[in-house]
């Protein structure tokens, strides 16, 4: 509680403060309140991304400059209260980026880390430290913290996916660091290798030429067909949790936790008439909608939501997700930092 100062204090201080200014020096107790407040207070708002337009814009783009001369032709999706930060959340980036067939996205590596969510086409690849992801739609492709990669299109028709960062949260630890290969890595596995020797439960025994992934983090392909099969068998099988629908993480499979140290991701299905209880989480949450309608009503707004639209929900807002048709809905957020720093919390 704020006690009132009196004026003659209140000239005192101000004083004070005008003389310890120039050496940078301040008084807490101006500020202690908007520093620790009871609950989460973010700048960040719910916003709803139609996909046709940011599309049609992207597609422009595609016309007036190559991927190779953008190094990444990219639109940022910006979160409308973080002006100028390039953030969707306070600690986190997303963007859409087109592949036009025969490009090629020069290759790179840096100490963000990075997903890729397909929204259309399919054929085009993403290759890391050498080895092609081929893409479909809804397919999910990691690119973990300092690790080659470089994008290609060989198949006829333009690719667009959603890139997810952690841009901020490495902006805020000063920890960028970019290194530029240019050209693609030279072909390391066949595409598929990691995926075959990490991704059905199994490692390798012995020492494989699969080495030459990171071991805490082999896997970086997880496709629509095998993830969208899992949820669709488990909608079958049980009620849906009331806060989230049937929801399944994706997962390492070196530790069994999130995919990346900063950044988790899971899908949700929501039946056809579904609405969830009202929730609020700290981790502000990307959503892109891949299957069916609905809307979203945050902090009691409505997102109207069809298929391939984004939608940002800031920390601790409150979402309830109400499905028409069944609902489809692919998310990544911070929680995979938060639970490590004891900071996660929902309600
Ligand atoms: C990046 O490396 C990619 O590899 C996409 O496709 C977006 C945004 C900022 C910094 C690096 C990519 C990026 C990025």
């Amino acid at each position: 509680m704020d006690t009132p100062t009196p004026d003659s204090q209140r000239a005192a201080l101000e004083a004070l403060y005008a003389e310890m200014r120039p050496q940078s020096l301040y008084p807490l107790w101006e500020v202690l309140h908007a520093l620790v407040t009871p609950q989460p207070g973010t700048a960040a708002r719910a916003w709803r991304w139609d996909y046709a337009s940011a599309r049609e814009y992207l597609l422009r783009a595609g016309g007036m400059i190559s991927a190779e001369q953008a190094e990444r032709r990219v639109l940022i999706l910006e979160n409308p209260g973080l002006a100028g930060t390039s953030a969707i959340t306070n600690s986190l980036y997303a963007g859409l980026q087109l592949i036009l067939p025969g490009e090629v996205a020069p290759c790179h590596r840096h100490t963000q880390s990075a997903l890729r969510f397909v929204m259309e086409g399919e054929g085009a690849h993403t290759a890391v430290d050498g080895e092609r992801a081929v893409m479909r739609p809804f397919d999910l492709v990691l690119t973990p913290n300092w690790q080659w990669h470089d994008h290609g299109n060989d198949s006829a028709s333009p690719m667009i996916w959603l890139d997810g960062l952690d841009i901020p949260t490495v902006r805020f630890y000063a920890a960028s660091f970019a290194e530029r290969m240019g050209g693609e890595h030279p072909a390391t596995a066949a595409a598929g290798d990691t995926a075959a020797r990490y991704g059905r439960n199994l490692r390798p025994f012995l020492g494989s030429a699969a080495a030459r992934r990171p071991q805490a983090q082999p896997l970086f392909h997880y496709p629509y067909a095998e993830w969208r099969e899992s949820l669709g068998l488990m909608a079958r099988s049980e009620m849906p949790d009331t806060a989230l629908g049937h929801a399944l993480e994706f997962r390492n499979p070196a530790d069994g936790g999130p995919v990346m140290p900063t950044i988790s991701a899971h899908v949700r299905l929501l039946p056809s008439g579904f609405a969830t209880r009202p929730r609020r989480a700290t981790d502000g949450t990307v959503f892109v909608v891949v299957e069916g309608s609905g809307q979203a009503l945050v902090d009691g707004v409505a997102h109207s939501l069809a298929p391939r639209d984004l939608l940002v929900v800031p920390s601790w807002a409150e979402l309830v997700l109400e499905a028409g048709s069944e609902l489809v809905l692919f998310a990544y957020s911070d929680r995979a930092a938060q639970e490590k720093l004891g900071l996660f919390r929902e309600a």
